[in-house]
């Protein structure tokens, strides 16, 4: 059975252009409910540690620097079948290739800095999820 949340992250450029509030709104306009949420920075070795499943990746050593690069906003996020619906609308990886009404389509930069992040599978929502708030911080 599809799980009901998921773990998201508005990526450093997407904060850093002001973007926040409007990727924030357009998550909970379209269902998902906000359980822990979190204005923070990674350093290099936290963002190389929650990456590490692309660590034979070309990009891998990019997208640490990048997720180190500035302050970002984690969060968990409560939905009927979460994870997949939660990808539905951040739309592809690279925002060339993302559906309109999506929110890579609209805020998305690159490939790389594509705005925001969504978990893959209901096991890696846990992860990350536990990665950034304790059980007292989800509600
Ligand atoms: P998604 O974020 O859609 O799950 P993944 O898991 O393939 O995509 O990639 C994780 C992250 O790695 C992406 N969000 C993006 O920031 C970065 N990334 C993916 N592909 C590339 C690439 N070809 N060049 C640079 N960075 C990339």
């Amino acid at each position: 059975m599809a799980g009901n949340r998921t773990f998201t992250m508005i990526k450093p450029e997407a904060v850093a252009a002001g973007h926040a509030g409007k990727i924030l709104d357009m998550i909970m306009a379209n269902g998902f409910r906000v359980i822990s949420l979190k204005y923070t920075r990674l350093s290099p070795q936290e963002a190389g540690a929650f990456y590490a499943v692309h660590k034979e990746r070309p990009f891998y050593g990019e997208l640490v620097d990048y997720m180190a690069s500035g302050p970002i906003y984690a969060a968990i996020l409560e939905k009927a079948n979460a994870v997949e619906d939660f990808r539905k609308l951040i739309g592809a990886t690279d925002p060339a290739n993302a559906e309109d009404g999506t929110i890579r389509k609209r805020f998305a930069e690159s490939k790389a800095k594509n705005a925001v992040h969504g978990s893959d599978s209901d096991e890696n929502a846990a992860i990350e999820g536990a990665y950034f708030f304790t059980g007292r911080e989800q509600h």
